[in-house]
């Protein structure tokens, strides 16, 4: 027996993990025997669409990634057992949490090469989209990059750079360049710009629309100006960046952002929908698919 979804209108899936007992790390027990087979089926459906789209669309690395992991197997995978077969490779693990944890919490688990995932998956009504994280955007989105080593160490100097941020104030600067690139980062690659970011490669939708959709910008990565650019949670991107590689990334990533966050102290906001002169412009959106929503919305 499920719990009725309580009054916040939590799924029964994901209440059952709000209500779990926790430690003090917000990590708790995945109880891997607890999912029933419609959602083990959920998963197998999200994945197998996923694997349709993403082909010719993701990047390699994230391609072989699934193959080394064996993210392919059916059902919800075991945490325990995917964090046995990539800590080996680069030393991460995958623990289980009910939801979103607190920033600092959350920085303080990658800096420890410990990746949050929410241990709920989405329910029937919310397959095509849904905001907050489950399994399927942690575990299919964010985890088989985890078995690439440069991007293991990215991801842990972030955490590392997160605990910085909170001290200083910064971490505004910090997410955007989180967002643009672990979560909705694209890749040049010598076949044509590939998809690594997990939001877009959780998303069927989005996965066809970030590549292929005329009215996004794509622009080159460049690290200060993505640190200055706002975005939007509720829809797709305005704008995706393009990096030349992981470790190029890294390479960008690994200093001191003290400097840089003074510098950006006196640097205004750049829109989600802006182009800059200093831009590196792979396409100039049309913006339409934003504009034509806008005016469709003030119809009524
Ligand atoms: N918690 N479980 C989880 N997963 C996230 O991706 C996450 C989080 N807490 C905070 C957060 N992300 C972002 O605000 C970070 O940029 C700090
Ligand atoms: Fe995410």
């Amino acid at each position: 027996m499920t719990a009725p979804a309580n009054a916040l209108n939590e799924s029964a899936e994901k209440s059952r993990y709000l209500r779990a007992p926790r430690r003090p790390d917000f990590t708790l027990d995945q109880d891997w025997a607890s999912y029933s087979a419609a959602e083990h089926d959920r998963w197998d459906r999200l994945f197998a669409r996923a694997q349709t789209v993403l082909k010719g669309r993701a990047c390699d690395e994230f391609l072989a990634a699934l193959n080394t992991l064996q993210l392919s197997e059916a059902g919800i995978p075991d945490l325990e057992k995917l964090s046995a077969k990539l800590q080996p490779l680069t030393g991460w693990q995958v623990v289980p949490v009910a939801e979103l944890v607190p920033d600092d919490v959350f920085f303080d688990h990658l800096a420890h090469r410990r990746f949050p995932a929410g241990a709920f998956i989405r329910p029937e009504h919310e397959m095509d989209y849904l905001q907050e994280p489950d399994i399927f955007h942690d575990v299919f989105g964010h985890v088989p990059l985890l078995a690439n080593p440069v991007y293991a160490d990215f991801m842990q100097a972030y955490g590392q750079g997160g605990a910085r941020a909170l001290q200083l104030g910064q971490l505004k600067n910090l997410a955007r360049l989180y967002w643009y690139t672990v979560e909705f980062g694209l890749l040049q690659s010598a076949d044509g710009l590939r998809i690594f970011g997990a939001g877009i490669l959780s998303s069927a939708t989005e996965s066809v629309f970030a590549l292929e959709n005329p009215s996004p910008n794509r622009i080159g990565f460049e690290l200060e100006r993505v640190m200055r650019t706002n975005y939007i949670i509720d829809d797709f991107q305005q704008s995706y960046f393009v990096i030349d590689s992981f470790e190029k990334l890294l390479e960008d990533s690994y200093r001191d952002f003290g400097p840089l966050y003074t510098s950006l102290a006196g640097a205004a906001d750049i829109e989600a929908d802006q182009v800059i002169a200093s831009d590196r412009v792979i396409h100039r959106g049309t913006l339409a698919y934003f504009t034509d929503k806008r005016a469709a919305s003030a119809v009524h």
